[in-house]
């Protein structure tokens, strides 16, 4: 049960003077005005009250002088009744709130008010928060609003049941190419992405094959409808990946292709079906011309042209095209410069920059390869001035250990918000891009790749659920620190211990440090198992067609991305990011080998060697590995068996797969390189 709960706990509080407190705030609610977003906010409310005061609290849907909590939208409850002044509302918007303690006359009450009511369940989740964090409520004065305009999920999920890089069960959405009629573990899962800000999904896998092509057929729209539905409850709108060559793979046209008028009428009448099925439909999410997809290119016809006509299709209803960024040719080898996999989606996309319609998002991969432990950050962000852009990260654990090793994301996103683009002059932070301030842009916003699937614990590692929580909280307020969100989540996991706490966010905050270290350091990536990338395999890669390199030979390592001498990716940066890059000697450490080829024996600004860092940081990550295990073991008795077990099976795995990568990559780079390690430490 725990393990399924994820933060919504909602543990009985133990009796007392904090009991006593947040008992007389909790017990005696009052709805004012009526919706279905309204009733979850409630519900929840409802149910979470009943289980932590063991006691069902009283409801009434009007305010009295009893009322302790009073909840509804702002055009429902009138502020200045309350004293506090109305015009508080216009510094939030659609989705923001307030949380604000106020008399009534007779008694001190809470009133969470919404600027709609999404913005109500929002603010009731922000309450549940402050109480399973242990927080004082009863003098609140919260002005919240997100940062981000669309926070959205994508989950790779396919309709065989099965999820593309899912390392936590099967889909929650599809089983055995049908539509799940389970609505309640989709319901719950609703619950859990609004509790954190959530408001937009896509429900299928990026890539659409036979079957996946068929769920905007009117077939299935009804099952689709009822998914949606469950979501709106929730504020989280729906959207479908879908297959560029539908009209084709439907079986009504010959073609695709995006400037044909049977196509473009084809996907508005679909598009206007699916509407008539869901009259709040997000709209598409789409991969086209990228690892065997179909799209525009086969008609040579460009991005901006498969996108627009979609677009066009969807306007009229307000939805919008998300188009993926991540298009490179996966048949490649590395002939000339310009095949470097990194420099792709900039060389397609930015000559298209103010030829998009003004509903097609370009969603960025935040890296311009895939998703390595380290990445620098895209050159696309920032790059289009005139075209929506939305970031895309991957929660899923793809390349960072699959939800069996520990790797707790947010230090690692942290970095690419706060990274400055410079792209109109300083301060120009992804954050500011991504927000949609720097440009002004209509759309934009977050998405990630979902790492849930039906296993009873939603991530398969439970301490993964961290990072679908962590996800939420800082793309609505990326000011909020790791450390943060950490201990909040924590709190609300596992409940209040000091040893609990602290042994939990410690671990979780050096845990991508500790992946890096023994996995690929310095900016290499990909040195990992081809296909299903868990686990090492220093020349997986290196000869295939993926574009995925180290060119390591006996003299050196790392691929120059220079503008002079190497690929010129380098250059794809602003001013003085592409200087930096590009300079050896300005170019820091942990990006070194993505930037710069060089010799073993080449210097660090930390004064070590490469190859002694490799060394120094593979043994260094198998003990911190096992450093992990010891503080997990310490709280044996605190935490429930299930979840204990659960997480110290994933440990062992990670200790497993820590030391094979600790010998094979020392192995191999002392075999290339004839450099003994300084410290004369055993290589295998
Ligand atoms: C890669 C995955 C692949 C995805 C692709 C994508 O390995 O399964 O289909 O990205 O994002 O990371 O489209």
């Amino acid at each position: 049960k725990e393990a399924y709960q994820c933060w919504l706990q909602y543990k009985k509080i133990e009796d007392g003077r904090q009991y006593d407190e947040y008992a007389s705030i909790c017990l005696n609610l009052a709805v004012v005005g009526d919706s279905v977003i309204l009733n979850s906010a409630l519900q929840e409310l409802i149910q979470a009250v009943t289980s932590m005061f063991d006691k069902e609290p009283l409801i009434t849907n009007y305010a009295d002088p009893d009322s302790s909590i009073i909840l509804g939208t702002y055009q429902d409850i009138n502020l200045t009744d309350y004293g506090v002044d109305a015009s508080i509302m216009d510094r939030l918007n659609e989705e923001g709130y307030l949380l604000q303690t106020v008399n009534n006359g007779k008694r001190d009450c809470l009133l969470l008010v919404g600027k709609s009511d999404k913005g109500t369940l929002y603010a009731t989740h922000h309450l549940l928060r402050l109480i399973q964090t242990g927080e004082a409520i009863n003098d609140l004065t919260i002005v919240e609003s997100p940062r981000n305009q669309i926070r959205m999920l994508n989950q790779w999920d396919n309709m065989d049941g099965s999820v593309e890089r899912g390392y936590s069960g099967n889909s929650i959405f599809f089983d055995n190419n049908q539509i799940t009629t389970d609505l309640e573990r989709i319901k719950d899962y609703a619950r859990l992405l609004s509790s954190v800000g959530i408001n937009a999904i896509s429900i299928n896998n990026v890539n659409v094959w036979q079957v996946e092509t068929n769920l905007i057929t009117s077939k299935l729209l009804p099952e689709v409808a009822n998914i949606a539905d469950t979501f709106r409850r929730y504020g989280i709108k729906t959207f479908l990946s879908i297959n560029f060559a539908s009209p084709i793979e439907l079986g009504d046209l010959t073609t695709a292709d995006p400037l044909d008028q049977d196509v473009k009428k084809w996907w508005k009448d679909k598009v206007k079906e699916i509407y008539a099925h869901i009259p709040d439909f997000g709209g598409f999410v789409v991969k086209a011309d990228s690892e065997h997809r179909p799209g525009p290119f086969s008609y040579d016809r460009d991005h901006a042209d498969g996108s627009n006509m979609l677009a066009e299709a969807l306007q009229p209803f307000d939805g919008i095209v998300v188009w993926r960024c991540f298009v490179y040719n996966c048949m490649q080898d590395w002939r000339d410069r310009s095949t470097d996999r990194a420099r792709a989606a900039y060389d397609h996309f930015k000559p298209l920059d103010g030829k998009f319609h003004d509903n097609v998002i370009l969603q960025v991969k935040n890296g311009p390869m895939d998703f390595q432990v380290r990445e620098p950050i895209s050159p696309m962000i920032g790059a289009m001035e005139n075209t929506n852009q939305i970031l895309e990260f991957q929660i899923a654990q793809e390349y960072l250990g699959q939800q069996k090793d520990l790797a707790f994301l947010i230090p690692m996103w942290k970095e690419v918000l706060d990274f400055d683009t410079y792209a109109k002059g300083e301060g120009s932070t992804v954050t500011a891009i991504v927000d949609g301030s720097l440009y002004d842009y209509k759309f934009s916003g977050i998405a990630a790749v979902s790492n849930i699937g039906n296993d009873i614990n939603w991530t398969g590692n439970t301490l993964a659920q961290a990072n679908l929580y962590g996800y939420g909280r800082l793309i609505w307020n990326p000011n909020l620190t790791a450390e943060e969100i950490a201990g909040e989540w924590v709190l609300a996991t596992f409940g209040s211990d000091s040893t609990v706490l602290e042994n939990i966010t410690s671990m979780l905050l050096d845990s991508r440090e500790i992946y890096e270290n023994y996995t690929t350091p310095l900016g290499i990536g990909w040195m990992v198992n081809p296909n299903h990338h868990y686990g090492p395999n220093v020349d997986g890669y290196e000869y295939s067609r993926w574009g995925t390199y180290h060119f390591a030979d006996r003299n050196g390592i790392g691929v120059d991305r220079t503008i002079e001498t190497g690929t010129g990716y380098a250059g794809q940066y602003f001013s003085p990011n592409k200087k930096v890059y590009n300079s050896l000697e300005e170019c820091p450490d942990e990006l070194l080998l993505f930037f710069h080829h060089v010799p073993y024996t080449h210097k660090l600004k930390s004064g070590e060697t490469v190859i002694q860092h490799y060394y120094n940081t593979h043994f260094k990550g198998v003990e911190q590995v096992e450093n992990l295990i010891v503080k997990w073991t310490m709280l044996e008795d605190k935490i429930d068996e299930f979840r204990f077990n659960n997480v110290l099976d994933r440990l062992k795995m990670q200790l497993a797969n820590a030391k094979e990568w600790r010998d094979q990559v020392n192995t191999y780079f002392y075999r290339k390189s004839g450099i003994a390690d300084e410290k004369n430490r055993t290589i295998y």
